[in-house]
């Protein structure tokens, strides 16, 4: 039986997957800075419904799709078959009806996940509570991963956690300057300018094997977590688009930068802008909790500092998408990219202000 009841571009990707029943509803899901999302209802014959997560994912920032699904394909699988317990349920793909992970046609290429019903996901913390869970979650999630060689997984974006390649970027769109958008940001390049000497401490690191390379989330925002509704209990880490081999603290650092804000990633009134100390406090116990017994000395040490870099980092991804003209992240007015960037400077130099309790919260 086919219905022929919605007839969008969605709808017709959205049939290709091998799910049963009628298609009865399918709307957008306006999150993400990356992909196009919508959130699917079938209805079979018995009247029951479920319901579905759909993606059209961006060719342009994942240009090795094949690539990512891989890696979405060998983590949701290694996280359900070989580490079934641990309290966190697994993201299920649904295959296409020719039984195949993903499919692309000349209008994109799509997945689809099973919804996690009964849960619920944030954009901004409340407390402390939740910071803890949050942190926790992704640090189980981590800890799960670390019998997964990070050679099973291929590195869709190359050098992605990388701050020194995110600074030669911004320099090279500083050189560029196509939108002739490098005289408005002034103010923020000299921030960026006067924190060159933090930009290497990882890499360097890595490099002379001081700090190990981990499979990582990579995008450990608050509304990347799935808390359950009825017990408030972190139930499942989702958006595995950037699970590669990186650097553990990555995480932690985006964690931080997240989840720590005291404003939305894009406000615009910047004394709104910062980072809030309990919550950090927060996010360092949680995270240790979940991932500890695994972290080096090295890398706990480093927590404080892999927060400044993280949130120096995305800053300056944001800045540089800005100055090339808003290519790589969606934006909703001008300027978007800039408003993003600044709130992200406004963390780190909070984080300044802040860093001696943030050392001693590690502690
Ligand atoms: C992007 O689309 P979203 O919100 O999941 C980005 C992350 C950034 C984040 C900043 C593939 O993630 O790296 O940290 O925006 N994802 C990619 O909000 O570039
Ligand atoms: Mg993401």
């Amino acid at each position: 039986m086919t219905d022929t009841s919605i007839q969008t571009p969605a709808a017709s990707a959205v049939r290709r997957f091998a799910i049963g029943g009628e298609l009865v509803d399918l709307v957008a899901h306006d999150r993400g800075h990356i992909h196009d999302t919508y959130i699917s209802t079938f209805r079979a014959a018995d009247g029951s419904s479920c319901r579905y997560l759909h993606q059209r994912m961006n060719g342009t920032v994942f240009t090795d799709l094949p690539g990512l699904m891989h890696n979405v394909e060998r983590v949701t699988h290694y996280l359900a078959d070989e580490q079934p317990e641990g309290g966190l349920d697994a993201l299920r793909l649904v295959r296409t009806r020719d039984d195949q992970a993903w499919f692309h046609d000349d209008r994109g290429a799509w997945r689809t996940y099973h919804f996690v019903e009964g849960t619920i996901s944030y954009d901004q913390c409340p407390g402390p509570e939740m910071a803890h869970e949050a942190a926790r979650a992704f640090g189980r999630f981590q800890a799960r991963l670390r019998g997964l060689p990070a050679t099973e997984l291929v590195e869709t974006i190359p050098r992605f956690f990388s701050a020194p390649y995110r600074l030669e970027q911004l320099d090279a769109a500083i050189r560029s300057d196509v939108e002739r958008r490098v005289p408005g940001a002034a103010t923020e390049l000299t921030f960026v300018d006067e924190r060159r000497s933090l930009v290497p401490i990882i890499e360097d690191r890595l490099e002379d094997g001081r700090l190990p390379s981990r499979v990582v989330h990579g995008d450990t925002k608050l509304n990347n977590v799935l808390f359950d509704v009825e017990t408030g209990q972190a139930r499942c880490v989702v958006d595995l688009d950037t699970c590669m081999p990186g650097w553990s603290l990555y995480d932690f650092g985006d964690l931080v930068r997240f989840t720590a804000a005291t404003s939305a990633e894009d406000e615009t009134d910047l004394e709104r802008a910062g980072m809030n100390l309990e919550l950090y406090r927060a996010l360092v116990a949680g995270y240790l909790d979940g991932a500890g017994e695994f972290l080096l000395p090295e890398e706990r040490q480093l927590m404080p500092e892999a927060a400044r870099l993280v949130t120096l980092t995305i800053g300056m991804r944001f800045l540089a998408d800005h100055l090339a003209g808003d290519v790589y992240f969606k934006v909703s007015r001008p300027g978007h990219n800039l408003d993003r960037a600044r709130v992200q400077f406004a963390q780190v130099a909070s984080m300044e202000a802040q860093a001696a309790a943030m050392r001693d919260a590690v502690r």
